[in-house]
């Protein structure tokens, strides 16, 4: 048995779990938020046969789109009381995903 762990957009996230649970996978949504861009994103956890880990990675990918997100950083001059606030573009997933093995797996 695998976990896939899904990093994925909010606003992609509904339609990501509708298409796995449409697909008979199990999926646990939880709110997250990434450590760089500090904006809210949803990690899904999916529980699965490792014959189904690429489906579920396809499913994920048909869904979860990539943005592009604006971030402000400080140029600053030569003088540090003066500084320039500008906006620069980050690129984000899709889907940031990791597959890792399940020791046990039980339900109550
Ligand atoms: P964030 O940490 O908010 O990162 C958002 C985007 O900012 C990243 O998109 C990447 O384009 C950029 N970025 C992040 N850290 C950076 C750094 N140290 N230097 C330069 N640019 C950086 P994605 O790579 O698509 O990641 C989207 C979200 O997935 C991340 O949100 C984070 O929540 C998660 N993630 C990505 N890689 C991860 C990893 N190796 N471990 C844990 N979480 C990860």
């Amino acid at each position: 048995m695998k976990l896939v762990i899904a990093i994925v957009n909010k606003d992609d996230s509904s339609a990501v779990a509708s298409t796995l649970n449409k697909a008979g996978h199990y999926v646990t949504k939880l709110a997250s938020t990434g450590g760089f861009l500090s904006k809210g994103n949803v990690t899904l956890l999916i529980g699965t046969d490792e014959d189904k880990v690429d489906a579920v990675i396809e499913l994920i990918k048909s869904e979860a789109k990539q943005r592009v997100e604006k971030m402000p950083t400080m140029n600053s001059l030569a003088l540090p009381e003066v500084s320039l606030a500008t906006m620069i573009d980050v690129v984000v997933g899709g889907a940031t995903i990791f597959v890792i093995d399940v020791d046990q797996f039980k339900k109550f």
